[in-house]
């Protein structure tokens, strides 16, 4: 079998795995697949066709599957999430967000699988490690050890939960615990990212605003036009992601499995 290639996407996130079938792969093609996970944030891996199976049999490789509260999981596969279109109205991941940062312990990693794709319905990730590292060393210097309030308003409001929003504080600048490096970890402010810890909700919100506008300069974002048959993979502890919703009524279904994380440090 040929060796893999990786091909970055864009300057600063995401990359292109080739030459590989993730439905087969051996011990040393996944620590390779490892590092450059670790080293691009986003790895993309057209046309693998996976089974729901072969999906979750990959998956099962990065840790144990993770599931959040609020949404329903697959009647026969208790780890897949079914994305499909509910309407723009209802779309609660059509803004820049990691996943489930409202939770002590976020996912760590998830795993999409592309089924059906309309024309449009496009994602973007961010890259957190460079949001962070283009923050002047005054901000990092006021920042550091600071606190934020993450809360799942959209999740718990789109079923009626408002009055029962679950939250947990995180450090803002969070350490990666496999490559050790720093990375911004924010919300939108107000929604998710609510206040910062020590400061008064006047105080906090103009900054929570500027660091949500700089975690996604276009500088450090790639854009992925999905194929069905792709597998995209993105590590929610340096990436935010934004799902476009600008295909109307047409059918998009992708399948969604997620990998448990640590509290973050
Ligand atoms: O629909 C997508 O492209 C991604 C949705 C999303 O935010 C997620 O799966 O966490
Ligand atoms: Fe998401």
């Amino acid at each position: 079998m040929a060796k893999m290639t990786v091909i970055p996407l864009s300057g600063h996130i995401g990359a292109l795995v080739e030459d590989l079938s993730l439905s087969a792969l051996s011990d040393s093609e996944f620590d390779a697949v490892k590092q450059a996970f670790l080293d691009h944030c986003v790895l993309v891996f057209p046309k693998q066709l996976l089974t729901i199976e072969e999906h979750l049999q990959f998956a099962a490789r990065w840790g144990e599957f993770s599931t959040s509260p609020f949404v329903q999981y697959h009647p026969e596969h208790p780890a897949v999430l079914q994305l499909s279109n509910l309407g723009k109205a209802n779309a609660v991941t059509e803004n820049w967000h990691f996943d489930s940062s409202f939770l002590p312990a976020p996912p760590s990693l998830t795993i999409l699988s592309a089924r059906k794709i309309p024309v449009g319905g496009d994602t973007m990730w961010s890259n957190q490690y460079h949001a962070y590292d283009t923050l002047s060393e005054g901000m990092k210097a006021l920042l550091d050890g600071v606190r934020g309030e993450f809360a799942g308003t959209r999740l718990a409001k789109r079923v009626g939960k408002d009055s029962d929003i679950p939250f947990s504080f995180h450090p803002i600048f969070r350490t990666h615990p496999d490559t050790g490096r720093k990375a911004l970890f924010v919300g939108h402010p107000g929604d998710t990212l609510r206040c910062l810890e020590g400061m008064t909700q006047e105080e906090s919100l103009p900054i929570i605003q500027y660091l949500y506008k700089h975690s996604t300069n276009p500088d450090r974002v790639y854009r992925h036009h999905w194929a069905e048959g792709d597998i995209v993979m993105w590590d929610n502890r340096c990436t935010m992601h934004y799902a476009v919703h600008d295909y109307g009524d047409q059918t998009r279904e992708l399948h969604r499995v997620s990998i448990c994380g640590d509290i973050p440090r």
